[in-house]
């Protein structure tokens, strides 16, 4: 790696500021002779100090810039480093980074600068997925779980089971080509080899909580018409997204939005209100919205506390009922005349709102943040790549054969090998046992600049 890499690491729009990194060992000489300090003298490159330059070649002047020095090893690639501040404008940040480029830059691809940086082991790829996941963060959760794999905690568990793996396979082979001279640990051997198994397992467990912060969670509202399921998707959204009206039958195609409820990226559904009609259109609506309500993660069930439970209610309550939902008992604001025994026989969760006024809606807010993101305080945080999540389970599985295979009495050379497939597998993890292409595919998902 012995080229040096310029990008401009800012959003390409026309700012205030614009960011040009650059990152290799021909950071300071292709530079400082382009820098100059007001008083005319070359700036001092030193480290972590932000000085303030002109960007000079041949007699142009090509902006004044904010410049800030970092010397390997201690800069975000382990290489030499310098930052540019520079105005904010596209010719502006054009024309510097072109001029870099004649003086022996080389442009950088999306993600090299991370790449680099794991290359000179800053960071691990759980790491650099939190990069990627708190650039692209659009909820207080994901920023949350981004921050905390970030502080390593996560990555240290990941390795520590990998490390460990390692230990207990070198332990086994060390039996299978000595045999007569070292002893089979095998109970030890045994109990660690499931305590590894339950720490992948709590690993896995936790990247599907990863997942859901990560891909948001799909609500569905459903109800009869008229329970005032629009009116709710409205007030949760804070502006008037569906067609309200007083007419039964209102809502016919799903309306679908994302928002944000207790710190959590949530896509939200209204769905036509469910009865029987005899009108071929709102038949489909219906039709759909039961279907999507049947693959939801969690509905809200509205009912219109306003009246008498009707039959079709009772159907919502049946199909709907259980711990998983949401009971929304609707109108506070108006006589309440539900049977809100039956409601609270059927719903273990349940909130009593008035979806016009607001009244009492943020109860739903909380109910999300108690049911899905509570227990988020598990400090290393969560994986939430699907890959790594597999890589995961495969290696559970590779590790539970050789436990098995242990138990069974095969040989330990069997059960050797069963361990080396699951370092492997927990190795590509945080990239203690990657292939180049792996590499590149994971950093070709950054943007161009990071
Ligand atoms: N007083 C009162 N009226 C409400 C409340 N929520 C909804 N409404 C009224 O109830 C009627 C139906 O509301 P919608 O939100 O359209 O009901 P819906 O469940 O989407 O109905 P469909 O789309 O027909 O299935 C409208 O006239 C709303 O103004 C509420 O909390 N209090
Ligand atoms: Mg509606």
């Amino acid at each position: 790696m012995s080229d040096t890499i310029c990008a401009v690491s800012t959003a390409p729009q026309t700012a205030a500021l614009g960011v040009i990194r650059i990152s290799g060992p021909q950071t300071f000489s292709i530079l400082l002779p382009l820098l100059k300090r007001k008083n005319g003298a070359a700036p001092e490159a030193e480290p972590g100090r932000a000085t303030l330059c002109r960007i000079e070649a041949d007699g142009e002047l090509y902006d004044e810039a904010v410049v800030t020095f970092y010397r390997a090893p201690r800069s975000y690639t382990g290489e030499d480093v310098a930052e540019l501040s520079c105005h904010g404008g596209l010719y502006v940040l054009q024309s510097v980074v072109r001029l870099l480029l004649q003086r022996g830059c080389r442009l950088a691809e999306p993600g090299e600068f991370s790449k680099r940086a794991f290359l000179s082991g800053k960071l691990d790829l759980i790491r650099a997925q939190a990069v990627i996941d708190l650039i692209e963060a659009t909820s207080r959760a994901e920023q949350k779980n981004a921050l905390s794999q970030l502080e390593g905690g996560l990555s240290r568990k990941i390795s520590a089971v990998y490390d460990r793996l390692v230990e207990l396979n070198t332990a086994l082979l060390a039996y299978v080509d000595f045999p007569e001279e070292v002893e089979m640990p095998e109970e030890d051997l045994l109990s660690e080899l499931r305590a590894l198994d339950d720490a992948l397992s709590a690993l896995i467990a936790g990247s599907d909580r990863g997942r859901l912060i990560r891909e948001g969670l799909e609500i569905v509202i459903a109800g009869t018409p008229n329970a005032g399921k629009s009116t709710l998707m409205n007030q949760l959204l804070g502006y008037d997204r569906s067609i309200v009206s007083a007419i039964p039958g209102t809502t016919r195609d799903t309306v679908t939005e994302s928002c944000r409820l207790g710190g959590l990226k949530c896509h939200i559904a209204d769905t036509a209100g469910l009865r029987d009609t005899d009108d071929p259109v709102e038949q489909q609506g219906v039709a759909i919205a039961q279907r999507r309500a049947m693959e939801a993660a969690v509905v809200f069930a509205v009912f219109d506390g306003s009246r008498p439970l009707s039959q079709e209610d009772r159907n919502v309550a049946e199909k709907f009922g259980g711990d998983r939902n949401l009971a929304v008992i609707n109108k506070a604001d108006l006589q309440q005349e539900i049977d809100k025994k039956y409601i609270y026989s059927k719903f273990k969760h349940i909130v009593e709102i008035s979806a016009k006024t607001g009244d009492g809606c943020e109860a739903l807010d909380q109910w999300v943040r108690q049911e899905f993101t509570a227990e988020d305080q598990r400090e290393e945080g969560f994986i939430t790549s699907i890959s790594q999540a597999q890589r995961l389970i495969e290696g559970r599985r590779h590790l539970r054969q050789a436990i098995d295979g242990l138990v069974q009495g095969f040989t330990p050379d069997m059960a050797s090998l069963d361990l080396t497939e699951a370092a492997a597998a927990v190795g590509e993890v945080t990239g203690q046992t990657v292939t180049e292409q792996m590499i590149d595919q994971i950093f070709s998902r950054f943007c161009v600049g990071k």
